[in-house]
């Protein structure tokens, strides 16, 4: 692709995320697009946030579950940036009429006390680097009609970053088996998933490995301090105004979201 084209395909997916309106998904236009070409759409994204005076607190990895991956029907994990307006606080409102199809899903975020960057980052970097980890839900929304998307086309749109609620306890990874950490996510008080974090590539650090690797093609890292959110443990629930959803994780409490 283009400079142009990436860069008209970015301003096309930021709108549609500013003015909360749908597009045709990518590869419907341009059915050659490469994962490159996403990564290179979502950069750009990115750099325009940035240049408003957005804030990057951290990264997101997507799709790393067999349960989000038979969801939406893509096999492969990708990487999408956080930036600090996706924050909303824990019990707090998520406005519905700014978001397209809002999802709902269950993450075990990682906070990092020391920088990490790859090539060849893995779970041992990543955990002795980790100041803690706590529970969170990420409320993703992809901009593309019907949620419905490809490889690249998910890539591009920022791997349906919208927002995301950290809550709960925050505790040291060596305290935690993170592979048999079990949690409930409970939609409008009725259990709707159940899960435990080697539902997350085996172990959710190696989400984080996973990032950091991605990021060194582009020799970039994660900083000291940065959040990172390791992928839906179980599938999305599709919310409506008035709906809530309430995370219960073993050992580190809960985290919820409302509708407004
Ligand atoms: C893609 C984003 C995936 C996760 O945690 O797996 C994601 C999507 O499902 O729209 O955030
Ligand atoms: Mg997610």
């Amino acid at each position: 692709m283009t400079p142009e084209t990436i860069a008209h395909l970015a301003e096309t997916l930021e709108n549609a995320e500013l003015n909360a309106a749908a597009v045709a998904q990518i590869s419907l236009a341009h059915p050659g697009i490469t994962e490159a070409d996403g990564y290179a759409i979502q950069h750009e994204i990115r750099r325009r946030k940035q240049a408003r005076g957005a804030r990057i607190v951290g990264f997101k990895a997507g799709l790393t579950s067999r349960a989000k991956m038979r969801q939406v029907g893509v096999e492969n994990p990708s990487y999408g940036f956080l930036a600090d307006y996706f924050a909303l606080p824990d019990g707090g409102e998520a406005e519905h009429a700014r978001l397209i199809h809002p999802r709902v899903e269950p993450e075990i975020a990682f906070v990092l006390k020391k920088p990490l960057k790859g090539p060849g980052c893995h779970i041992g970097a990543v955990l002795a680097a980790t100041e803690f980890v706590m529970p969170a839900l990420e409320i993703i929304d992809s901009r593309y009609q019907n949620f419905k998307f490809d490889f690249p086309s998910v890539v591009a749109d920022n791997s349906s970053s919208a927002r995301f609620v950290l809550g709960g306890r925050a505790k040291p990874a060596e305290d935690l088996d993170l592979r048999t950490l079990g949690l409930v996510m409970e939609h409008n008080g009725k259990p709707f998933s159940f899960g435990a974090g080697a539902a997350v590539l085996g172990h959710p650090a190696l989400a984080v490995a996973l990032v950091v690797n991605l990021l060194a093609r582009r020799d970039e890292g994660l900083e000291a301090g940065a959040l990172i959110l390791t992928g839906g443990v179980t599938e999305a629930v599709a919310c409506r105004p008035g709906d809530h959803v309430n995370l219960r994780m073993q050992e580190l409490g809960s985290v919820s979201v409302r509708f407004g």
